[in-house]
């Protein structure tokens, strides 16, 4: 096995990190925590229905009202136990309704999705955890007020995607999105991307079409010009993903460019979408940024938007900067969106 540098691990990037700053040490003693889980995830996630039925309901629901599957909580319990030996004062976990206090005398909390596309699980379909690392607040009022910050106050963010291979995303405050890859046989991640960028030229959409019919106009303008693709005006033809798994999304987002969109829609319970703030959006808009990309709730920078409680949702577009602030446009000038729609008033190739 090719001799890996001792700089390119994930031990010696955060080593490198508090190095630089020894403010971080306590950010970095959590991202080792997360470390050590993902890769035990890793391991469980690998076996499949060979472990259990990780996919089989459990009877409970979660804050999403979601069927909490067996490997949710399994996932949530793990990071949990991995925080305890850390300075984390509090968790909030889509899989519990309030926040659970920790470490009283910790100095950090944590926001996190300890398994996100869990409805991925049984068709072997890349899942994830996704974390956010906040510092506490003074003078809060009651453990809840420290997370209902903006995400431009996480120190550190990312997620961890169980796939092809198991990567762990990360980003702090300063500093470019890194990548990283588990060598199961070192049982350590190792530096596979320093610095991605988000790229423009990559026309790829990421959606789920069969809510056309419940978009806002804006929404519905936009994908009907990409469905268009050369023939309409935006003179581009778009390919389309959809994987059903925020974090597998967000990683090809990351390394090829293109634009996600989980916009609110007209749904009971889907104004603000289906993304949570606190613990997917925050996350993945803080690593987009800091590889060049951009995320809005269509309009707004993600990052800029102070939480109204630990679950709330928001509407979550993300990917390339000229794509993001393409449908920010579509959104903020009903003038160019009206234009864009097709001739003769037909809603454009979707209507469903
Ligand atoms: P689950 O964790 O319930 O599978 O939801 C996954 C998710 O939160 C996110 O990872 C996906 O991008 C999105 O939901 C998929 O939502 P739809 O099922 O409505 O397409």
């Amino acid at each position: 096995m090719q001799k890996i540098a001792e700089t390119e691990d994930f031990a010696s990037y955060l080593d490198q990190m508090v190095t630089l700053d020894p403010r971080l040490s306590g950010t970095a003693c959590v991202l080792r925590a997360i470390e050590a889980a993902a890769i035990e995830m890793s391991d469980l996630i690998s076996l499949g229905r060979l472990y259990g039925q990780l996919g089989a309901s459990r009877g409970s629901t979660n804050t999403d009202g979601d069927v909490q599957k067996e490997l949710d909580v399994l996932a949530n319990d793990l990071f949990i136990d991995a925080f305890k030996g850390s300075p984390v004062a509090a968790v909030v976990s889509e899989e519990l309704s309030e926040p659970l206090v920790l470490d009283p005398a910790g100095h950090l909390v944590v926001a996190m999705d300890p398994l996100d596309g869990s409805s991925n699980i049984d068709a072997n379909i890349s899942i994830g955890t996704i974390f956010s690392i906040l510092p506490m607040i003074a003078d809060a009022n009651g453990p809840e007020a420290h997370f209902l910050q903006t995400g431009r106050m996480q120190l550190a963010a990312g997620f961890v995607v169980y796939g092809p291979q198991t990567s762990l995303v990360c980003a702090f405050e300063s500093g470019p999105t890194q990548i990283f890859i588990l060598d199961h046989r070192a049982r350590r991640f190792i530096r596979a991307v320093s610095g991605p960028v988000v790229g423009t030229e990559y026309a790829e959409y990421a959606v789920n079409s069969s809510n056309y019919r419940y978009w806002d106009p804006p929404v519905q303008a936009f994908i009907d010009d990409c469905v268009q693709g050369t023939d309409g005006p935006l003179k581009r033809n778009y390919n389309m993903r959809w994987t059903g798994s925020l974090v597998a999304d967000a990683y090809r987002i990351l390394l090829r460019g293109g634009i996600f969109l989980y916009p609110g829609d007209q749904r009971t319970g889907y104004k603000d979408g289906r993304l949570r703030l606190l613990y997917e959006a925050n996350p993945v808009a803080f690593v987009v940024e800091r590889a060049g990309g951009r995320a809005t709730n269509c309009v707004h920078p993600i990052l800029d938007i102070v939480p109204s409680a630990i679950h709330a949702r928001v509407p979550l577009v993300f990917g390339s900067s000229d794509t993001v602030e393409l449908v920010t446009r579509y959104h903020s000038d009903p003038q160019f969106s009206a234009e864009h729609a097709p001739l003769f008033g037909k809603r454009g190739l979707m209507r469903i």
